[in-house]
């Protein structure tokens, strides 16, 4: 019973922006469950040598280039998807930009810009899947948060605004179709060592030795890390959890931290 229960086995999960980083680790935890990938990206460079790691792995993947902002390319492959893979199980709205700018210094173009890609990208995808997925009564959406969900930073005003709009969109669409059997839920990583965070995360970097003193675990999140909580969300483990954010964070949203000096 237990491991059917986590089994992605014929099911088809479409993550965006999952040609790498923790959009790609995580579909690898899928396709380790038994799914069939739908990978996104919007650079054909990026998709090629992504889908060629996806076949290394063993795993089958299909890419789909299109921008998450672009409400005809989306729903173009997504009547693609559906009319030639099959139907979208799974999706995963994992895409999305971050900009570090005081924001004095922010141009509203930009702000705009990480709203759009953050939040409203989101929106327009779980839209155009949502609506096959109420016509099948099933389906599984996970919108990928943040640490800025919950909490504010220098610098990432437009980010914490679209992830904390990313929270709240997850509840919305939890309350609007769990009653078509769609079970939306959110997964916020904490600090985790990617190409996103590289630049803060140097050795010697200042915010690289605060992350490691403000997380309990005093460590930077390995990727595979959220392999676990993705493919639950995924499954027929979740089929009663709704509008529900899960952080994976090593435990920084539970303390204030702790004094620099203090073991
Ligand atoms: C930053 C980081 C964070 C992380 C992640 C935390 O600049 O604070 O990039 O935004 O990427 O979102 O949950």
């Amino acid at each position: 019973m237990m491991p059917e229960l986590f089994s992605l086995q014929d099911k088809r999960a479409l993550i965006t922006g999952s040609t790498h980083g923790l959009g790609m680790a995580m579909a690898k935890g899928l396709a380790g469950a038994g799914a069939t990938l739908l990978i996104n990206g919007h650079t054909e460079e990026k998709m090629k040598s992504a889908l060629a790691e996806y076949k290394k792995a063993g795993f089958t993947a299909h890419g789909f280039l299109f921008d998450v902002t672009n409400e005809a390319e989306v729903k173009s492959a997504v009547d693609k998807i559906e009319q030639e893979v099959g139907p979208i199980d799974i999706l995963i709205n994992n895409a999305g930009i971050i900009m570090r700018t005081p924001m004095l210094d922010m141009e509203a173009a930009d702000f705009r810009k990480v709203i759009d890609i953050d939040l409203v990208g989101p929106f327009i995808v779980s839209k155009h899947v949502g609506k096959y997925m109420i016509k099948r009564k099933a389906g599984k959406i996970i919108n990928i948060c943040s640490m800025m969900s919950e909490l504010g930073r220098n610098t990432v005003s437009a980010y914490a605004a679209a992830k904390g709009g990313l929270k709240m969109l997850t509840k919305n669409m939890a309350t609007e179709w769990a009653k078509h059997n769609i079970q939306v839920n959110g997964i916020g990583p904490g600090y985790f060592a990617t190409a996103q965070t590289a630049p803060i995360r140097t050795e010697g970097h200042p915010f690289n030795e605060f992350i490691i003193n403000r997380t309990p675990a005093g460590r930077w999140g390995d990727p595979e890390d959220l392999a676990g909580t993705a493919v639950f969300l995924s499954s027929a483990a979740s089929n009663f959890v709704n509008g529900q954010i899960i952080y994976v964070d090593g435990g920084l949203l539970a303390t204030i931290g702790k004094p620099s000096n203090e073991v």
